[in-house]
């Protein structure tokens, strides 16, 4: 009897202590600059300062840290046409078929799409170098792949509620997806819309030197000053870099743009925030005919044209459910959450705790934030650093 009235103590302490972790946010009322109109920044960064701090270059599971050799370069024909606007340097690229080979193409895997060994082994470098911890020069430190971020910033601007774990551990928040989540995109269940991402693969693939023998991704990694108290480090895949003009350059493969279609206006907003992340980059498009794949032409962007785009001229073009797709807004939004989740977690989490804390983020389209514990696999997370 004593026992089990102890049991049931225990059970009724653990529920409590559950109940206390879960936290709600209205997040609707985010402060937020005027959605109709641009403001007075001419150029829109979502950081205030952020620069390269290392690259990397994956095969599998495996990253070679500082590894430039098999950066991915951009034709030399393609260089010239940039820098020079000569059509004639396209001969050969305009009218391939951005579909062939989408049959027996073979996607990067979740599994590595979602792979945080380089951020670590990046950070286990930084500390061994620096004789500090990397966390203690910050507040907060968030450490994530890009797409988290992006996933994060689109909230206000879809219909998708986004889930994404935190995991508290030696004064970093590190950002994983939650699980059982819809494969999407190159792994969608639906063959239209993976021969669709296909054309991006084999656009980069046209456009650039392929080095020979190795197989891989190329990332960047990019440390972040969101505000002066949260430093955000993101491992970033990089399509292409441009020798010529001594930059990265991000490729899109894509039909025409249309502004008044809502889902242009969102992929619009979406290839912004990629690029506007970043230190410096450009942005190449290559238009594809919407039925046959083959490739209409290509168009050299600055990150701050594809802003330009976004920006409503008439009021036909309103969508205030979406904010107006309004890269400001994107930007208050992104400052915003970030700051509301960091501030959060750091109230739930036992900082006397040497182990692993992890938490489901969740926030809906009508930005309702959930956060509660979550019970995540160390070994598989975090390798040796569990
Ligand atoms: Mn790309």
């Amino acid at each position: 009897m004593a026992d089990d009235i102890s049991t049931l103590a225990g059970k009724m302490r653990h529920l409590t202590l559950e109940k206390d972790l879960i936290v709600n946010v209205n997040m609707k009322k985010f402060p937020h600059g005027p959605i109709t109109r641009r403001g007075k920044e001419r150029s829109i960064r979502i950081f205030s300062e952020s620069r390269e701090v290392g690259t990397a270059f994956r095969q599998g599971l495996v990253y070679d840290l500082d590894d430039k050799k098999n950066l991915p370069l951009l034709n030399d024909e393609i260089c010239e046409y940039i820098s020079h606007r000569s059509k004639s340097k396209l001969i050969g690229y305009v009218g391939s078929d951005l579909s062939v080979g989408s049959e027996t193409f073979h996607p990067v895997t979740s599994e590595e799409l979602h792979c945080l060994h380089g951020l670590l082994k990046f950070i286990a470098k930084w500390e061994a170098d620096n004789e500090v911890n990397y966390a203690s020069r910050s507040k907060f430190t968030i450490v994530s792949p890009r797409h988290h971020i992006l996933d994060i910033l689109m909230i206000p601007f879809g219909n998708e509620r986004c889930r994404l774990v935190f995991t508290a551990h030696r004064g970093l928040f590190v950002i994983t997806l939650a699980p059982s989540q819809r494969p999407t995109g190159i792994n969608s269940p639906s063959s239209a819309t993976r021969k669709i991402c296909y054309t991006g693969f084999e656009l980069e693939r046209l456009l650039t030197a392929t080095s020979g023998t190795e197989r891989g991704s190329f990332y960047s990694f990019i440390e972040a000053k969101l505000e002066p108290d949260i430093t955000i480090l993101l491992q970033c895949e990089m399509d292409a870099y441009n020798p010529k003009r001594q930059k990265y350059t991000e490729i899109k493969s894509s039909v025409d743009f249309n502004v008044r279609n809502v889902r242009h206006l969102s992929k619009l907003l979406k290839i912004w925030a990629q690029t506007a992340l970043l230190p410096s980059t450009d942005i190449l498009v290559g238009f594809r005919d919407p039925s046959t794949h083959v490739l209409k032409t290509v168009v050299p962007y600055s990150v701050d044209q594809i802003a330009e785009k976004l920006y409503i001229r008439d009021r036909t073009r309103s969508h205030p459910s979406y904010f107006n797709f309004n890269p400001e807004v994107a930007k208050d939004w992104t400052h915003y959450a970030i700051r509301e989740i960091c501030e959060r977690l750091s109230s739930l989490v036992d900082a006397t705790s040497s182990s692993p804390q992890s938490f489901l983020v969740e926030i809906d389209k009508n930005l309702q934030m959930k956060i509660r514990p979550t019970v995540v696999d160390y070994s598989e997370l975090l390798g040796q650093w569990a």
